[in-house]
C-alpha cells in the first residue's frame, strides 16, 4: 500500500534554529512537524524552498493590541490588523496584553481581551496581564485563578501616572505571582524623576517631541531596575526587566545576574536602531518617533548589542504600541500638542524581524542562529511556549517562515499592514525578507498575500515554566499565606495595610 501522504512537505530547504543549520525537507501532518530529512514522501501541498532559510515563525512576547490606554486612548490595530501585520513580517506567535486599569475586575479584562482575540487574531495569542489595581481580590482570587486556566504572566508598571504601583504594591504583586507560580514582566522607570523633568522642562516652555526624550532621564531606567531586582530578591521572584533602553540599565541587570538573581531582561528593534535624534523634527513630526523608555544614544545601542551578544538581553520583542499620527492617536489633544499629551509608543510587530535580520544576518552582526534564539527559541522558552513554538522540532507545531535571504526592501509607510499609518524606519533599506509564513502548516503569507481568517489565531495557555521557578527550594518566610502567625481566618491583604503612626 502506498503511504499516506503528509498534509504538506517544504523541500530542500536550509532549515536554521537556535543551534542548528542543515539542508533538509520538512514534513507536516495535524498541523505538527512530523518529520524532518532527506527525501521524504509526499506531500499534498509541495513547497519548494531551494535557495530559502527554513526558520521558526517568529515569537513576539511583548506587543499591545487592541489596547485601551489608562488614559482612554485606543490603539490603532485591532486584533485582526496586528496580526496580519504580523504574519506579513514572519511572527506567527504574539504575546499581547490583557490590560486592567485601577478599579477593574481582573477576571473580565482577561475575559474581555481573550474575545478579541478570538474574533480577530490570524497567528497564536497568549497574554500578559497587566496588574494595575492590587486589590485582594485581584491577588488572591483573580490571579491564581487565571494562572490555573493558562494566564502565567504579569505585567506591571513602576512609572506612568494612572497605571504605576508602589514599592509595597510591586511587593504584593511578586509575592502573589510567586505563590501562584506567575512570571512577572516590569516597565521599570523611575516615576519621580519623570515626572519632575518632565515639569520643569514644560515650565521652561520645552514642549516639542524631542523633550519627551530628555523628560525620561538615562538614570531612571537604572534606579528602578534596581530597585525592582531588590524587591524580587527580598520576595525570590524571578522577573523579566521589559524595553532595556540605557547602558546603565543593563550594567545593573548584568550585576544582579552575575551573583544569581534569576533576572531576565529585554531591548527592542527601537533601542538598536533609533536615538534620541530621531525625535529632533521640524514641528510635531517627532510624535512619531515617541516611546517610553525613549531611544537613547549610540553608545547605548553599542551596549544593548554587546548584552544580546554576552546573554545578559535574551529577547528582542517590538513593543508595538500603534498611535496614528491624527486626531485618533498621536495628535488627540490638537494639532499641536506637548509632548506629555502625545501617547507613547511605535508600530512595530511587522519590522521587527525583518529589522533584525537585516542588522544580524545580512549585516553579520551575532548571525543566525543567534537571530532564531533572540526572535523566536528564547522568548518561547522563557514564556513556556516552547517546544511548541519558537523552534522546528518534530511534534512542535509547524510555524515556519521561509527566507529570501537576498530580498530587498526600502521600507515604506504605505507598505505596512498595520493601521497606524506610517513605520518610524520608512526609508530604510533592509536585506532579507520572510516570502512564505507557514502557521501550524498553513500557509498564511504567500508571496505578498494574506491567506489566513480573522480568528483562525488559537490561544495557548500555558503555565509559568522554567523561567518562573523561583531560586529557592524554600520560600522566604514572609511570603507564605500559611505562615501568619494567626491560625484564624486570613484577613485580606488590602484590610491590612497600616499607616504607621510616626510618618
Ligand atoms: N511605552 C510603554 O510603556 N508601553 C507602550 C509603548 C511605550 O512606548
Ligand atoms: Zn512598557
Ligand atoms: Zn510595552
Amino acid at each position: 500500500m502506498a503511504p499516506m501522504p503528509y498534509d504538506c512537505v517544504i523541500r530542500g530547504g536550509r532549515v536554521v534554529t537556535a543551534i542548528d543549520d542543515y539542508l533538509a525537507d520538512i514534513a507536516v501532518r495535524g498541523g505538527k512537524i512530523c518529520a524532518i530529512g532527506e527525501s521524504l514522501g509526499k506531500g499534498e501541498i509541495e513547497i519548494d524552498a531551494r535557495g530559502r532559510l527554513v526558520l521558526p515563525g517568529g515569537v513576539d512576547s511583548h506587543c499591545h493590541i487592541e489596547q485601551l490606554s489608562a488614559a482612554g486612548i485606543m490603539n490603532a490595530d485591532t486584533f485582526e490588523s496586528a496580526t496580519i501585520s504580523a504574519a506579513f513580517g514572519g511572527t506567527t506567535t504574539v504575546i499581547p496584553f490583557a490590560a486592567q486599569h485601577v478599579g477593574m475586575r481582573l477576571r473580565t479584562v482577561v475575559d474581555d481581551y481573550a474575545a478579541l482575540a478570538r474574533k480577530g487574531a490570524v497567528v497564536d495569542y497568549t497574554f500578559h496581564m497587566i496588574v494595575a489595581g492590587p486589590t485582594g481580590k485581584t491577588l488572591q482570587e483573580d490571579i491564581p485563578a487565571l494562572v490555573a486556566e493558562g494566564h502565567s504572566s504579569i505585567k506591571l508598571f513602576m512609572t506612568y501616572d494612572r497605571l504605576k504601583v508602589d514599592d509595597e504594591q510591586l511587593l504584593d504583586i511578586l509575592s502573589a505571582a510567586r505563590t501562584a507560580g506567575a512570571f512577572v514582566c516590569v516597565h521599570a522607570e523611575n516615576h519621580g524623576m519623570i515626572a519632575w523633568t518632565s515639569r520643569r522642562l514644560l515650565e521652561a516652555g520645552k514642549t516639542a517631541p524631542k523633550f519627551h526624550a530628555q523628560s525620561h532621564p538615562r538614570g531612571s531606567e537604572a534606579e528602578a531596575i534596581n530597585r525592582l531586582i531588590a524587591c524580587a530578591e527580598l520576595v525570590d521572584q524571578p522577573v523579566m526587566v521589559f524595553h532595556v533602553s540605557t547602558a546603565e540599565g543593563v550594567a545593573v541587570i548584568r550585576a544582579a545576574r552575575g551573583r544569581g538573581v534569576k533576572v531576565f531582561a529585554e531591548t527592542c528593534p527601537q533601542y538598536l536602531f533609533l536615538t534620541a535624534q530621531d525625535l529632533d523634527k521640524p514641528g510635531v513630526e517627532g510624535a512619531k518617533w515617541m516611546c517610553s523608555p525613549p531611544p537613547r544614544e549610540e553608545r547605548d545601542q553599542q551596549a544593548l548589542w554587546q548584552a544580546l551578544a554576552l546573554g545578559d538581553l535574551q529577547v528582542v520583542s517590538s513593543d508595538h504600541a500603534p498611535y496614528a499620527f491624527d486626531q485618533s492617536g498621536k495628535l488627540r489633544a490638537g494639532p499641536n500638542p506637548s509632548f506629555k499629551q502625545i501617547p507613547n509608543g511605535l508600530p512595530g510587530l511587522e519590522v521587527r524581524l525583518p529589522l533584525m535580520f537585516d542588522a544580524m544576518v545580512s549585516r553579520g552582526r551575532l548571525g543566525l542562529q543567534k537571530f532564531v534564539e533572540l526572535t523566536a527559541t528564547a522568548p518561547a522558552k522563557i514564556y513556556n511556549l516552547h517546544p511548541r513554538k519558537g523552534s522546528i522540532v518534530i511534534g512542535g507545531d509547524a510555524d515556519l517562515v521561509l527566507w529570501d535571504p537576498n530580498a530587498e526592501v526600502v521600507l515604506r509607510d504605505e507598505a505596512m499592514h498595520g493601521r497606524a499609518g506610517y513605520t518610524p524606519y520608512a526609508g530604510r533599506r533592509v536585506k532579507g525578507w520572510p516570502a512564505t509564513v507557514l502557521r501550524r502548516g498553513e500557509v498564511i503569507i504567500d508571496n505578498g498575500s494574506l491567506k489566513a481568517a480573522p480568528g483562525s489565531g488559537q490561544f495557548l495557555p500555558r503555565s509559568g515554566g522554567e523561567a518562573a521557578r523561583p531560586n529557592a527550594s524554600r520560600s522566604p518566610v514572609c511570603c507564605e499565606p500559611g505562615n501568619s502567625d494567626s491560625q484564624g481566618a486570613r484577613p485580606r491583604h488590602d484590610e491590612m495595610r497600616q499607616e504607621s503612626l510616626y510618618d
